[in-house]
């Protein structure tokens, strides 16, 4: 038997029953296969669409449809492996929810909407903008876009905000992820990316993970991890669960949520008494130690326990492990980046690293891991909310002028810096920010306290979303216009090593759906400013991005799509020319970054890290709660973060029914000894209740959680989402919000919650 590949007919109007009735489970039932059986007409090797891996694989393609996947034995990063997310991607291009048309908002409708045209679209976008601009000021249109679309697209993006529609506000969905590591890697080395490449892995002999669920949310590292363990790494993990990975550790440190800072601290503080520091490195290559070191003196192994909820004996440990190592690799994801000290908490970890001195040598890293297929390369040329390509500043006259050169516009004609993505809400809210369009970005289930955000859609004069499947989010717009999926497309993207590949195109875009590219120029014409909005190509805007991005920390110069080929992806920076008597960097770029004798620090005629004087920043980090602890009101912390057969949004992967199968729902972690407390078995309904919102889901009674802590997967939108509860406080460097600690209440359900009439689909 075949698996069904979609009808390749138009979709009826948006009937929600029609919806459901195709629902991924039913649709897409099928054990662990890799396709459907159908011979190929065609084979592409690319990349998972999903995680910042960014695994290679191949697509089998047939009639213009992706049929299944093959492994890619050479691609250098995964050699073939995939995780179950990877195994199962290509049962979402020919899946019959796929937006083939565009839609706009029609209450007399079943489902709410109508077909509309495609150009008539266009039209009413352009229209809709262009009043809005004139009635309310430029800044009255906001734009939200994303970082798992290709670094071309990201690209136009900005360029689109900045130089077509002029407008300030523009952010993007990795102010929900990368923000806090991207602004504490600045500070601390002057850029903003992995330093390593991967391989530096597997020779440590310590390997210290803190805030990541790697097993499952970067099964790929897993690999990495297990093989540094064979030639007898010690692997240490900190995080309120006992995660898959955790579970095969050398030494777990069962934090409570929102305490990093102090932990970091405190093991730097034993370390230092013990003198376990690389004096010689920490004197050549950085600055700032002795206020670190002030800073962190108060941190007795006795405070830091109290404080973490982490026995005295295991943080010793962890301190004489990491302190006494030869070579090491320090790793975190948004476990302590989701925090409104998020900053913080990644200086705290650097802090380590650098007072080790073991970095930028081989076996020596530190790497924040990257989320969102193109985490990396999303948060580099100009759609975060300050920024311009080359990851150069809005607020920055120089950087102003050159980047306006290449666009050929007036320095003046640039809007200056706008909010961040949760700011642009509460704008929408408040009723200053009256129009938006959103692309590759599903807010109403990912940013916190949804309840809000749903009413501040509701407020919008005028809203477009492009996607190709329905989101939560889209639900909410005026029109929708059909993007395209990751594999419709081409381009490049940056995964978590900081190397650049190439996402080559499978299919082209059913029906009316389009390239997003093509649909924002389409835009750009419509509103009479084509201008600089005329590329036929990705690679054309590839082209132009490499100029706009020459000269600045992120430069791509060096980067062609011809040398990605070759080398299996080249590694940022890479610029096109180096100055006399300064190393040109390899064919694979910089593969490491700050390497005493690089062509960086030969350049810079100083050490190897990305300030003037190419030294590093030891920054103090003073110790801060989380913004809304727990009291006799609300006496449990929350936690929320994923699973592995679910990503992000659940808009994609709540489609693929094998993936539903792995994990059909949402549930409450909680420790056995809280579940006696409150009267809860495995399995029951549970009501989760926040100052903001309430939620009822089954308990999952589990030994692997911290007693004091509950955590729940945030994939699911509507009456499931974790996002009704959690709290909107944000960084104040980074403006990344605290999902990883908010306080809640826990009490058995009186009734199993009626899920009916939502509009989000279910399973
Ligand atoms: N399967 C799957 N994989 C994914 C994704 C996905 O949705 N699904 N998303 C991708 C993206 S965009 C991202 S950002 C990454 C996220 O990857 P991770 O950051 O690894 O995943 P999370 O589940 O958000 O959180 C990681 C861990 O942080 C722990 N944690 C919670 N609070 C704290 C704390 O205060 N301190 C510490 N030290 N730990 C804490 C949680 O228990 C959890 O195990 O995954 C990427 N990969
Ligand atoms: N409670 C809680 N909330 C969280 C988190 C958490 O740990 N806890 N994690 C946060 C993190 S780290 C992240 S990254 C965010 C992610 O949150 P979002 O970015 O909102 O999640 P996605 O599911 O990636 O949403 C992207 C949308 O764009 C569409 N899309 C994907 N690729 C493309 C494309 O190439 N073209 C077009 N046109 N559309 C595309 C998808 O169908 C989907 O509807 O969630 C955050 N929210
Ligand atoms: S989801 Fe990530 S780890 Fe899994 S196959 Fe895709 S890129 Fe690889
Ligand atoms: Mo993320």
């Amino acid at each position: 038997m075949t698996e069904p590949v979609g009808t390749g007919r138009a979709l009826p109007p948006l009937e929600l029953e029609t919806i459901h009735a195709f629902g991924p489970t039913r649709a897409y039932a099928a054990g662990a296969r890799t396709d459907t059986g159908v011979e190929p007409d065609k084979r592409v090797k690319t990349h998972c669409c999903f995680c910042g891996q960014q695994c290679g694989l191949e697509l089998k393609v047939k009639d213009n449809t992706v049929v299944g996947i093959e492994p890619w034995y050479e691609f250098p990063f995964n050699r073939g492996m995939l995780c179950p997310k990877g195994v199962k991607r290509y049962l979402q291009q020919a899946h019959p929810d796929r937006l083939l048309h565009a839609y706009e908002r029609d209450s007399k409708s079943p489902g709410g909407f109508r077909p509309l045209g495609y150009e008539a679209a266009i039209r009413r976008v352009a229209e809709s903008i262009e009043r809005i601009q004139r009635e309310h000021g430029r800044d009255a249109f906001a734009i939200l876009s994303g970082a798992s679309l290709t670094t071309e697209k990201t690209y136009l993006m900005g360029k689109f905000a900045h130089m077509c529609l002029r407008t300030a506000n523009i952010d993007y969905n990795g102010r929900l992820c990368m923000v806090s590591a991207g602004a504490g890697n600045k500070k601390a080395f002057g850029v903003d990316r992995a330093a390593n490449p991967w391989s530096d892995i597997l020779g440590a002999e310590v390997i210290f993970i803190t805030g990541a669920n790697v097993a499952e949310c970067a099964p790929i590292t897993t690999n990495y991890v297990w093989q540094a363990r064979e030639h007898g790494a010690k692997v240490i993990v900190v995080d309120p669960r006992i995660t898959p990975l955790a579970r095969t550790c050398d030494l777990f440190l069962p934090i409570k949520p929102g305490r990093d800072t102090a932990l970091f601290n405190g093991i730097l503080q034993f370390m230092i008494e013990k003198d376990w520091l690389d004096h010689e490195f920490i004197e050549r290559y950085t600055v700032g130690f002795d206020a670190v070191a002030a800073e962190v003196r108060p941190w007795t192994l006795r405070r830091t326990a109290e404080v973490t909820g982490i026995a005295e004996k295991s943080i010793q440990r962890a301190a004489e492990l990491w302190g006494q190592a030869k070579t090491s690799f320090l790793m975190h994801a948004r476990g302590i980046e989701h925090h409104t000290h998020g900053v913080q908490n990644v200086l705290g970890a650097i802090n380590l690293v650098l007072a080790s001195g073991r970095i930028g040598r081989p076996n020596c890293g530190y790497a924040t891991i990257t989320g969102q297929a193109n985490g990396q390369g999303g948060r580099e040329h100009g759609q975060k909310c300050d920024q311009l390509p080359g990851g150069r500043d809005l607020a920055n006259p120089e950087h102003r002028a050159y980047v306006a050169g290449v666009w050929g516009i007036d320095p003046n004609q640039l809007p200056q810096p706008g909010v961040d993505a949760y700011e642009i809400m509460r704008k929408a809210h408040a009723g200053e920010i009256k129009g938006l369009l959103s692309l590759c970005f599903n807010p109403v289930v990912s940013l916190p306290d949804n309840n809000f955000v749903r009413a501040a859609l509701e407020k919008l004069e005028f809203f477009v979303a492009i996607d190709f499947f329905l989101s939560e989010t889209a639900r909410y717009a005026h029109v929708v216009l059909p993007g395209s999926l990751q594999e419709e497309d081409e381009g490049t993207v940056t995964q978590v090593e900081g190397r650049i590949i190439r996402i080559r195109q499978a299919v082209t875009p059913p029906a009316e759906a389009r390239a997003d590219w093509r649909i924002i120029q389409d835009i750009a014409r419509a509103l009479g400013r084509e201008q600089g909005f005329t590329f036929e190509s990705p690679e054309q805007m590839f082209g132009e991005l490499r100029v706009a991005s020459k000269g600045g920390v992120i430069d791509y110069s060096g980067v062609t799509y011809e040398r990605i080929e070759k080398n299996f992806g080249v590694f940022w920076p890479c610029p096109s020319e180096t100055p006399e008597g300064v190393p040109a960097p390899g064919p694979q770029g910089t593969v490491r970054l700050f390497e005493p004798g690089s062509w960086n620090s030969v350049a810079k005629g100083a050490g190897p890290f990305y300030f003037p004087d190419g030294k590093a920043r030891f920054v103090a980090t003073p110790h801060r709660g989380p913004a809304e602890d727990v009291d006799a009101e609300y006496p449990i912390i929350l936690t929320s973060g994923r699973v592995v057969s679910q990503f992000l949004s659940g808009n994609q992967t709540r489609r693929i029914g094998p993936l539903v199968d792995n994990f059909p729902e949402p549930k409450v972690e909680m420790h056995p000894r809280l579940a006696a407390r409150l009267g809860i078995a495995d399995g029951d309904w549970t009501t989760v209740e926040s100052r903001r919102g309430t939620c009822t889901l089954r308990a999952a009674v589990v030994q692997t959680i911290r007693p004091d802590t509950i955590f729940i997967a945030y994939h699911w939108g509507g009456r499931k989402s974790v996002n009704q509860l959690t709290i909107s406080a944000q960084d104040p460097i980074s403006k990344i919000p605290e999902f990883k600690v908010c306080a809640v209440r826990v009490r058995k359900a009186e009734a199993a919650p009626d899920y009916a009439g939502q509009l989000e689909p279910q399973q």
